[in-house]
């Protein structure tokens, strides 16, 4: 006989949906998680059940793409209101999918990740150029981490400059954004009938999609004024480059989805993967003093590090594995079964929606020795073959995994590597995690202090 899934209580007809907190649904569900060591439960939220898995087995079965595809379904259905038929909330029906997805992988491989390179680098001198400024000042290090890739994304993708670094305040489109982000967040656990009523929280969503839809018309806008198509960058490829496979190109409104897809999904988490690498390092000293010892001996003097000198790096990248592990910037990625099957040998019918949680899984000790400590030697080549295939997910899976890895790890490389060599940092105020969630999870309230580490003429 087939064992039962375990489901918490829930209310009758809304199910679980009002015990999940508005402005933190991860911490709820990996709170629940921590209460069913099978790995697996089910709640009902707003009249649709859903499992959510994190037993690493029962996610190796959730990766088979013969049986599972990514749903667009909440929040993903009402960020789609924003992203449109861009790469990220893209349905499977939409053949736009696959052109722009084949148009764009050259622009996500390692050779084009050594074009962007000189620009990711002018980018993170600006963040170093401001940290040496305010020596000994506090630092909110999510602000900074996201004026660094903010700035990197649209520079390098667009060839449009933000200057994130020349004001005080973080730019209207990122106000706009986190509210909107916020916002889809919420009604996926709003009635859409109380939304109806809700008339302000309505027009300040529409303005906020239109603030952000201001800026795209303005980047497209610079790049045809300036005549030339724009050689390879993400806005030159898609203005340019037609289907290998289709020979499709892609229209205005689905370019316009795709940039603003980009200029959200391409800072929003290398932002938090940054913020939480810093906390990491502050929280495991004997990792940091590692650090120092790696960039004095790859990056030594002032000379600007090269592509070379930043693949070398080897400490570095595993503090960065690590801590996708432990603090995931995205904490689920979501699933629907497309057969009737099942999953650890219960039941799962089609068109069931399965949600990963990656916090749990990435804790599970079934996959990880230790799992609650910091531990970057596990990212060893010797030990990664031991990992269990499925125990590992921060880029999401299968074909619609992250186009972004290489972009974000190489970016975040050079950023941290930069910050390491010169300054040595410190958080007086013994911060304490305490996680925001807008849709991805970032440190709140984080802030430290640096001070030079070799004295700068
Ligand atoms: Mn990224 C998809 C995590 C950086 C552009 N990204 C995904 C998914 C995860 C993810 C998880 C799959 C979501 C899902 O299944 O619903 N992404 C990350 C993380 C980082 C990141 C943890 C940084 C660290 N992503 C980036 C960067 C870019 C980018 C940088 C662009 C420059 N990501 C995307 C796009 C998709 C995506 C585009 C959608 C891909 C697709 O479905 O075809």
């Amino acid at each position: 006989t087939v064992t039962e899934i375990p489901a918490p209580r829930g209310l009758p007809f809304v199910g679980n949906t009002f015990q999940i907190p508005a402005h933190a649904p991860s911490a709820y569900f990996n709170s629940l998680a921590a209460a069913h060591p099978e790995g697996i439960y089910r709640v009902t939220v707003l009249g649709q059940e859903m499992l959510l898995v994190y037993d690493p087995d029962l996610v190796a079965e959730v990766c088979d793409e013969s049986r599972f595809y990514k749903s667009i379904d909440p929040p993903l259905s009402i960020v789609r209101d924003f992203g449109g038929d861009g790469l990220f909330t893209a349905r499977r029906s939409e053949p736009v999918w696959g052109h722009a997805h084949r148009i764009l992988m050259p622009a996500f491989g390692q050779r084009s990740m050594k074009a962007y390179f000189p620009q990711m680098l002018e980018i993170a001198d600006q963040l170093v150029a401001s940290w040496r400024r305010r020596q000994g000042e506090e630092i909110d290090v999510s602000d900074d981490m996201t004026r660094l890739t903010l700035d990197t994304i649209s520079l390098t993708g667009f060839d449009y400059r933000f200057d994130s670094f020349d004001s005080p305040e973080l730019h209207p489109f990122l106000q706009a954004m986190g509210r909107a982000l916020t916002e889809a967040m919420l009604r996926s656990r709003r009635p859409p009938f109380v939304t109806r009523f809700m008339k302000r929280q309505e027009r300040g969503y529409r303005a906020d999609i239109a603030t952000m839809r201001e800026l795209v018309d303005d980047i497209i806008r610079h790049r045809r004024q300036e005549g030339r198509a724009g050689g390879r960058d993400l806005l030159g490829l898609m203005m340019e480059a037609a289907d290998p496979k289709t020979g499709a190109r892609l229209s205005d409104e689905n370019i316009r989805n795709q940039v603003l897809t980009f200029l959200i999904a391409g800072h929003e988490t290398t932002s938090g993967l940054l913020s939480f690498a810093v906390y990491n390092l502050l929280r495991n000293p004997h990792v940091l003093a590692r650090a120092y010892a790696e960039v004095d001996r790859l990056l030594p003097g002032e000379e600007p590090p090269t592509y070379e000198a930043i693949m070398r790096l080897d400490v570095i990248p595993r503090i960065l594995d690590e801590t996708l592990r432990i603090w995931s910037p995205i904490p689920a990625f979501s699933v629907k079964s497309f057969v009737d099957t099942t999953l650890g040998g219960h039941p799962v019918p089609k068109g069931r929606k399965v949600v990963v949680l990656l916090p749990s899984l990435h804790r599970h000790p079934k996959a990880w020795d230790r799992p609650e400590e910091f531990d970057i030697d596990r990212w060893l080549p010797e030990n990664r073959a031991g990992h269990h295939p499925a125990g590992y997910k921060p880029f999401g899976n299968g074909q619609r995994a992250c186009i972004g890895r290489q972009f974000a790890l190489t970016e975040a490389r050079l950023a941290l590597a930069l910050v390491l060599r010169s300054f040595a940092i410190s958080d007086p105020h013994a911060y304490r995690m305490r996680t925001r969630q807008t849709l991805t999870l970032k440190p709140e309230g984080f802030t430290i202090r640096v001070r030079e580490r070799r004295p700068h003429e």
